[in-house]
Order: structure tokens, then sequence, then C-alpha cells
């Protein structure tokens, strides 16, 4: 059930109305048919002003790459015409879905776990965190385990979600730190009774308001202080980077608003990584498990970099693997 209940929605998530959904000709919005608004979001990816993540969902024609057809197909659609809508968007690999009584969700293929490791090469395949591949590994400058929640350090004036946290699994979450900068950090502001995060069991196991914290508050990468990367002490070995993500911005909900790549020793580690589509869903726990290996003798270098609006993280963890 534990397995059922990590699956994650993919691209095409067919749920109800309130959920990220994207349907044919729908990159915007939920619900039965499209708006104005998705046509005209369409017609400025027919010009290249704008990305459609996943970019099928604008192609409501049928084929790809997305023409001024399409977002005059759209607009058909949205006034109520009969004109078919055909996206090219059918999941292409087999999936399951599962029924949970909150969402229907369609599973990526051969992830079980969704943390972004394949089933194959997976220490732990029903496991998010992964660990079994490994034991938190410590900075040794500042002789801290590197398990930290993301968010403005104890010494700032941090929001309620911010600083060391003891998780619903016994283990502790540092205050932020490592990182090139300490400010561009934030809290949740999807509003609702304590900014519920869904999900969360499925990466930790468990869930608590503790655990549900460290996915509220996340440091961000402002370009204005040099965006962010996080750099650590350790020696030269094999690890696995566990990276945690969530929406909890309410400007970045839509699949496609929030996009960013993440690279660890200079190599591009999630190109493009959304966490809105990565999670199923805004204000949704996900987990990306990274395995790296530190040669430089430099330690452990970590960048987030912007392609569509600015990257964010809520917690990382570094786990050494047969230290
Ligand atoms: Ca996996
Ligand atoms: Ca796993
Ligand atoms: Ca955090």
């Amino acid at each position: 059930m534990r397995i059922l209940s990590a699956l994650v929605l993919y691209a095409l998530l067919l749920a109800p109305a309130s959920a990220q959904a994207q349907q044919c000709a729908q990159p915007l919005t939920t619900g039965e048919n499209p708006t104005a608004s998705d046509c005209l979001f369409i017609l400025k990816a027919a010009v290249g002003t704008e990305v459609c993540v996943v970019e099928c969902v604008c192609a409501p024609s049928g084929t790809l790459p997305v023409k001024a057809t399409d977002a005059l197909l759209c607009l058909n659609a949205a006034v109520g015409g009969s004109a078919p809508l055909n996206c090219p968007c059918e999941p292409t690999t087999t999936s399951t879905t599962v029924s949970t009584t909150t969402t229907t969700i369609t599973l990526p293929p051969g992830d079980l776990d969704n943390d972004g490791l394949g089933d194959e090469v997976d220490p732990c395949p029903d496991e998010a965190l992964n660990r079994c591949a490994g034991i938190c590994a410590n900075d040794e400058a500042s002789g801290r385990p590197i398990r930290m929640n993301n968010g403005r350090p104890e010494t700032g004036t941090g929001a309620a979600c911010s600083g060391q946290r003891l998780d619903c699994n016994g283990d502790v979450w540092e205050a932020d730190f490592g990182a090139n900068t300490q400010r561009s950090t934030s809290h949740c502001n999807l509003g609702g009774e304590g900014c519920a995060i869904a999900g969360i069991e499925d990466v930790f196991g468990c869930r608590d308001e503790n655990t549900a914290d460290i996915f509220r508050c996340e440091h961000w990468g402002d370009p204005l202080y040099g965006g962010l990367n996080y750099s650590f002490d350790v020696p030269n070995g094999s690890y696995l980077v566990n990276l945690l993500f969530a929406n909890t911005f309410s400007l970045t909900t839509k699949v496609g608003s929030r996009v960013f790549d993440v690279a660890i020793e200079g190599l591009l580690v999630l190109d493009d990584f959304d966490q809105v589509l990565a999670a199923g869903g805004s204000g949704r726990a996900v987990n990306r498990s990274i395995p790296v290996e530190v040669t430089a003798g430099e330690g452990l270098q970590i960048e987030f970099i912007p392609v569509v609006r600015n990257p964010a993280i809520k917690g990382i963890e570094v786990l050494a693997v047969n230290p």
C-alpha cells in the first residue's frame, strides 16, 4: 500500500479539477474545457514567447510543433464549438492508474518510488530517500550532518518553519547551512490550514508537522545575490544526494511556471526540473536522489540554475555510500 501511495501523478493527471491536470489544449487551466487564456498561451507558444510543459498539451491539431492553428482549435473549444481536440499526448509508455481517496494518479513507469532513480538502478526501489544506500555524511568544516531544512537559518528572522527539525523518522534536519548566500529564503504562501503539504508519507514513509515544516520553508536562488550554490566539506568518495522539493509559492503552482537545472560537481544532474510536474501537483512533496562521485578533493558542490523563474530547494541530505 505504501508503494501505491508513494507513486506520483505524472504529466497527465486524470484528476479532479482542483488538481494540476493538464488536458488537451489546457496548458494553464483545469476543468472540462480550455479557456481563452489557454488559447492565448498556445498562441504565444506557437510564436516562441511561451514554453509549453508538457509540449503536447498545446497541440490540439494532433501534431507538433505547436502552430497558430492550434490556438484557433483551442478557441473553438473554449466557446463551445465542436472541432475535435486531438493532442498527441496520450502516455506512450505503459503506466498504472491508482485511485486514492483524493485523486487519481497515473504512475511513471519504472520508478515506483518516484525518486528519479529507475527501479533497476535504485538501491531501495520502494524507499524514496534511499537510506539503505548509506549514512548521513558530515560537513567536516562545521561538524554538522548534511541533512538540512533549507530556509532562513536560525540566526535570521526566520519563518516558523525554518531551523532545526526532528522528522517523523526521528532524524534531525539541521538549519540551513553551506549556501553562498543567506538571502532569498521564503515560506509557504499557498494558504489553507497550516499550508498543508501533500505526499510527505510518499517520501518519508510517515508524516507529522515537523516534517511538513521542512517542505514549507525554502531557499531560492536570487540572481541578484549570485544565484544559489551549496558547498560542503566532505572527503572524496561516493555519495547519494537527496534533494527535497515542493511548490509552496502561489505564483508557481502550474506545470512549467518554475523550471530549473541542478548541477553537482559540475555535472548536470537534473535538466529542466519541474517540481510541480515531478510531484504531481503544487503543494506536494517529492524527492530526487542523485548518486555522485566526489573526486577533486574540493568537497561537494551543488548548483541550482534558473530556467523559468528561480530555482528553490526545501531540503538537502547527503548520504555517504560505503564510507
Ligand atoms: Ca526509484
Ligand atoms: Ca528509491
Ligand atoms: Ca525547508
